[in-house]
């Protein structure tokens, strides 16, 4: 090995640094990369394998078209006109509305066993409206609707809330969905 010349910027490096690498060295990189293959496997995998996938649909719309179909869900199902409360018979798709800073229909009640498909979007900014204990999320995006297909189980109050900052008055979203 040449010798460098002290006082420079290159010093020699460790020694033994040419030599090959120990057998045991050599054993825990393989397991390492063997068990990284394994790891990128499972997570790739893990989008078809198993229930814990949310079954989930989209289209594309405009603020105003979904407003629209929020209306005459919410105009359909009202329990009593201005009361932003619906209650949705079992088959029925649900419209969440998200805007600043609130939820349209304020309310939902759906029955237990029940199948649904809630569709969320935005009339405004980024939401993220998350339905507690339901393991239901997505993210709220204007001009494009995301719905995921859900059967309640355990009756209850769930809260809705918002889980993207959108603004002055995000912690004011809240909503509930009733399962009866
Ligand atoms: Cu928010």
């Amino acid at each position: 090995m040449a010798t460098i010349a002290e006082g420079t910027a290159m010093q020699p490096p460790v020694a033994g640094w040419d030599k090959a690498m120990p057998k045991d060295k050599q054993l825990w990189m393989l397991a390492l990369v063997v068990a990284s293959i394994v790891m990128i496997a499972i997570s790739f995998a893990w989008f078809f394998v198993g229930r814990q996938n949310i079954p989930w649909r989209n289209y594309a719309t405009t603020p105003e078209a979904f407003e629209q179909q929020t209306k005459a869900f919410v105009a359909k199902f009202e329990t009593k006109p201005g009361s932003g409360i619906v209650n949705v018979p079992p088959g029925e798709d649900i419209f969440l509305l998200n805007k600043i800073w609130a939820f349209e229909p304020a309310e939902i009640h759906v029955k237990t066993g029940g199948s649904y498909t809630i569709w969320y979007s935005s009339k405004d900014v980024m939401h993220n409206p998350i339905i507690a204990d339901q393991r239901l999320t997505f993210t709220a995006i204007p001009g494009h609707a995301y719905g995921i297909q859900f059967t309640p189980t355990t009756p209850g109050t769930y809260l809705i809330y918002c889980a993207e900052y959108c603004g002055v008055g995000h912690q004011a979203m809240a909503g509930k969905l009733v399962v009866e």
